[in-house]
This record gives C-alpha cells, structure tokens and sequence, in this order.
C-alpha cells in the first residue's frame, strides 16, 4: 500500500505502524489524509496477519488538528459533506483490533480527538493535547468534547473547550488521558513491544475485551454487565480458550 500523506510500516509479526506524514503542515488532517487512513484501517481490519495497528505522527507534532486551510470559507452543509466523505473517522471508531497511539510533540483538535479514539495512548515526555478550536469560532468535533469529559471531568474539560487549555503529558498521565509517558529516545520501541504484545495474543478475546472497555465508556453499568457476559460466554466456544487453559493445566505454551 502506497499513500501521499501515510507511511505504512511493518515493524514487528502482526504490527502494523501507520505514520501520518504531512510535516510540512505538522500533519494536519485534511480529507485526502483522513480518507486515506479509512482505506488503511479498512485494509488492516480485513487481514488477517495483522493483530495491532500503530497510529503515530512525527518527534516533533502527532497532528496540528484539521487542515485549516480546508476547512476555511465551508459554510456547514460544506463541513458536514466533507466530514461524512473523510472514511477515517469512521474506520477508527469501528476498528475492531486494538490500536495504540502514540504522540510525541502536538496532538492538537482533531489531532488529539484522532488519539482518543485509539485504544491505547502513550505520549513521549514533552507532548502537548489542547482542544483550541474556540480559537478559531468552533468545538470539536470529532467526539473531542465528549471524550475529554467522560476521562478528565467536567471543570478541566470545560477549560479546555471553552477555554483551548493545553495539558503537558504528565497531566495527561495523571488525568488518565495517556497510559504511559515515555523518554522520546524509547518511544517508538516500547509501543513497537506493546502492540507486538497484544497482536500475539487470542485475537477474540482481545477483541472482546475491547469491545467490553468501549462499551463501558458508553453505557450504564447496568447495560455493561449484560454486554460483559454475553461476550465473555462465547469465548468458552473458542479454539484458543480450549487450548489455553488445557496448555496452562498442562504447563505448555
Ligand atoms: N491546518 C493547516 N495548516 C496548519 C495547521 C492546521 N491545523 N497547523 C499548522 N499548519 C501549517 C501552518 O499554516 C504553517 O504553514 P506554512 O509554513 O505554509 O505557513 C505550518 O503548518 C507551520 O505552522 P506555524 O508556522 O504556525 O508553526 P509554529 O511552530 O509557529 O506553530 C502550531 C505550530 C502551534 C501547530 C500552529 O501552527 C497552530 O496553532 N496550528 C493550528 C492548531 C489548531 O488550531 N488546530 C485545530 C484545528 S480545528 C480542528 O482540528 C477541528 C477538528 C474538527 C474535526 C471534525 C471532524 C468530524
């Protein structure tokens, strides 16, 4: 696979590493970039030796959020059609395998709202996540502003909406935002190990878990634990469950 504004990596068995590479515009989303990334994630989601993808931008910006210069002059209807036209952000939201993000540098509008839609983000010392769309007279609005509220709370996520606050990677990881924050030497490697981790793993009942944790996000704990246990008994129906507890009783791989 070939793209203008991706490069596509293989960097370890079942990995596979999409880098958003516009540096010139510090990665800005624009709709060719965005409908490429739909056709890679749709081509991923199809093959079956990939078991992880990497999203991942440059050292020194993630994304700079939607490509301004795109956006300038649309009146809604225009945004609305470019936006249902971008598969990208549909792919990402449907993407069953999991996915790890990691920003090093500027994750900003869209930007950041493309990391929070990834499974698993990790952000190298020095990266920065702001939502400054009231800067230029709007919101987010690729779930930025529903996302940011369910992790980080009402008063902080207000500030960033209203107010396009900027929070450092530290805040990030004690916010929950990220789940590691990594020396920016080490981080291309250790997301590298941990999505080889989890593409080695049983990929139903990884994708189970994903769709468990997504739904817990999204749903009452009521309606949770229903969608927990009907997920969770199938996997007893699987070939890897037999294997892998009989392996463990055994003391087998
Ligand atoms: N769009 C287009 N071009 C950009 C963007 C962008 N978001 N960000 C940077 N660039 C371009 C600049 O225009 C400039 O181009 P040129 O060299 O041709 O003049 C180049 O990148 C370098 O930028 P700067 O000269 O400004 O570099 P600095 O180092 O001084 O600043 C910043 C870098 C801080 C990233 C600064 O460029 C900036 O603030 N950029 C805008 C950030 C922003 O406002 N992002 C939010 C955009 S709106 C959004 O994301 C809405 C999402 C809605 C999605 C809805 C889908 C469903």
């Amino acid at each position: 696979m070939s793209f203008e504004t991706l490069l596509i990596e293989m960097p370890a068995k079942g990995v596979a590493l999409i880098r958003l590479n516009r540096p010139r515009q510090y990665n800005a989303l624009n709709s060719t970039l965005l409908t490429e990334l739909g056709t890679a994630l749709e081509h991923f989601e199809d093959d079956d030796a990939i078991g992880a993808v990497i999203i991942t931008g440059s050292e020194k910006a993630f994304a700079a959020g939607a490509d301004i210069a795109e956006m300038v002059g649309l009146n809604g209807q225009e945004m609305l059609e470019m936006v249902e036209a971008s598969t990208g952000w549909r792919a990402i939201s449907t993407f069953s395998k999991p996915t790890v993000c990691a920003v090093s540098g500027m994750a900003l509008g869209g930007g950041f709202e493309l990391a929070l839609q990834c499974d698993i983000l990790l952000a190298a010392k020095g990266a920065k996540f702001a939502l400054p769309e009231v800067n230029l007279g709007v919101i987010p609005g690729a779930g930025g502003t529903q996302r940011v509220a369910r992790i980080v709370g009402k008063s902080l996520a207000m500030e960033m909406v209203m107010n396009g606050r900027t929070m450092l990677a530290e805040e990030a990881l004690q916010r929950g935002i990220v789940s590691r924050v990594i020396d920016p030497a080490e981080i291309e490697a250790e997301t590298i190990q941990l999505a080889r981790e989890l593409a080695g793993r049983a990929p139903l009942a990884v994708r189970a878990g994903k769709a468990c944790v997504n739904k817990a996000i999204n749903t009452t704990l009521e309606e949770g634990l229903v969608f927990e246990r009907e997920t969770f008994i199938p996997l007893f129906d699987t070939e890897d469950a037999k294997n892998m507890m009989s392996a463990f009783l055994n003391k087998s791989k």
